[in-house]
């Protein structure tokens, strides 16, 4: 059901022959932009009706109205499961508690007496968060992407999904009810590229009072087609990092517990025919047995045909073999998963080698679908190998870092004859005249 690779006996090869070796999902964003292009230009033209029409046309409800009435959103809070509304809540305020810490403070430096250089963090003005209908219909993802905006001083949060015709054309109702839950009042039935293009452009005017102000960032996970509409008019907007196939990767020694490593692959198996599912471990035995657990346990779960069996005999998932867990951090730093697990004796200790990864769960007790609801954690996560050189959402990604530079006359004139030497080597001499211009036209005796 899942296949092998086995690295043992030879050396590991290095960077990308090693990345090879390690397959992933395709994901091929950039065929889906000629599809998206027209859409994205229909929307910047003819507004909210493009975004209406775009949607029914790609299956999407009409919705009810685009702009959802607060009262339905009252309306989805009130019939909201209790129990799903406590657990909500406790994410929430876990979410809020790690959030809040992320915020960055202002640090003035002085650089020379009467010189200084202040970098001020100030949230961006308006954001649009995406948020998937169809088989993800996640509440607990309007919450990872809420909360860090709100807590970063984001004035303007809009969230967009797609109407349902099951729901007479609004949102999902447990979406509707998490952004009651997070305070959240702007909200559009909308989906696909045409909601990123709505974002971007925006629909709001004279003639349509109700239509959608443009944001300066869209962040949140959605199809292909989202993620390129998000690459397409990435520039007018900021975005977050382009969100494809979940991925889990664990590293286990012998005394990782085979149930539990084949429960949590198969977790993440269950969101997407694409996902991937990796052991990288020493022990045959541990992979012998993980193979068995999976067989018995994938038996058992409810998303077993449609997305479960396909992402684990899919060419992204795998057991590989490692000789060593020095050769497993190897594996799992070229990897770079969006999740990592480690379950090893010591899990704190090679935890803490791990270079590459979007969110490291470390030890017996930290499964990622803690991670995906409750730990506090966000878990809107770099995939596709960009854990090495990105992040996943936090306060960061809704603050920009402004530098304020502040110099006194004679902080200037101390420096004036650098700037003035940097610019005539690179043949800009109005640089330095702007400073010259200061001082009767003369470089400043330091
Ligand atoms: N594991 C997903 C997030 C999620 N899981 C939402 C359950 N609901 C990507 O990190
Ligand atoms: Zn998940």
């Amino acid at each position: 059901m899942i296949s092998r690779i086995d690295l043992r006996g030879a050396a590991l090869p290095e960077g990308s022959a090693l990345r090879e070796l390690l397959p992933r999902a395709e994901f091929d964003v950039e065929a889906a932009l000629e599809k998206v292009r027209p859409v994205c230009e229909d929307v910047r033209h003819r507004g909210s009706r493009a975004v209406i029409e775009w949607g029914e046309r790609f299956g999407d409800g009409t919705p009810a109205h685009l702009r959802v009435p607060r009262a339905e959103i009252e309306k989805a809070r009130a019939a909201l499961d209790p129990e799903v509304e406590a657990a909500l809540v406790e994410s929430i305020r876990r979410a809020r508690l790690v959030h809040r810490e992320q915020r960055r403070t202002d640090v003035t430096t002085q650089v020379v007496p009467g010189g200084t250089v202040t970098e001020k963090w100030v949230p961006v003005e308006r954001v649009g968060l995406y948020v998937p209908g169809g088989r993800s219909v996640y509440p607990s993802s309007v919450v990872m992407n809420v909360v860090p905006a709100q807590e970063a001083g984001v004035e303007g949060i809009a969230v967009a999904s797609p109407a349902q015709p099951e729901f007479g054309g609004l949102p999902h109702p447990t979406i509707l009810a998490a952004c009651a839950l997070l305070g959240v009042d702007e909200v559009y039935a909308a989906g696909g590229a045409q909601a990123v293009a709505m974002f971007a452009y925006g629909t709001h005017g004279p003639e349509d009072p109700e239509g959608c102000r443009p944001v300066n960032l869209v962040t949140g996970p959605g199809n292909i087609y989202v993620a390129a509409a998000k690459r397409l008019l990435k520039g007018r907007i900021g975005i977050d990092a382009e969100a494809g196939p979940t991925e889990i990767a664990i590293l286990a020694d012998a005394s990782a517990d085979p149930v539990h490593v084949a429960a949590d692959l198969i977790s993440q198996a269950e969101h997407d025919p694409m996902a991937a599912s990796v052991l990288v471990t020493d022990s045959p035995a541990l992979a012998e047995a993980t193979e068995l657990e999976l067989s018995r346990q994938v038996a058992a779960t409810k998303h077993r045909a449609e997305r479960v069996e396909p992402a684990l005999a899919g060419r992204q998932s795998a057991l590989v073999l490692v000789n060593d867990l020095a050769d497993g951090l190897t594996v799992v730093d070229a990897y770079a998963a969006e999740h990592l697990e480690i379950q090893t004796a010591d899990a704190a200790a090679v935890a803490a080698r791990v270079r590459n990864a979007g969110a490291i769960f470390v030890g017996p007790w930290a499964p990622v679908s803690l991670g995906d609801y409750c730990a506090g954690s966000n878990h809107v996560l770099p995939t596709g190998g960009c854990a090495c050189h990105s992040s996943g959402l936090s306060v960061q990604s809704f603050l920009r870092g402004i530098h304020i530079v502040d110099y006194s006359r004679d902080a200037l004139a101390e420096v004036a004859h650098h700037v003035v030497t940097l610019a005539e080597a690179e043949d800009l001499p109005a640089h330095g005249a702007a400073v010259t211009a200061r001082f009767e036209g003369q470089v400043p005796r330091a």
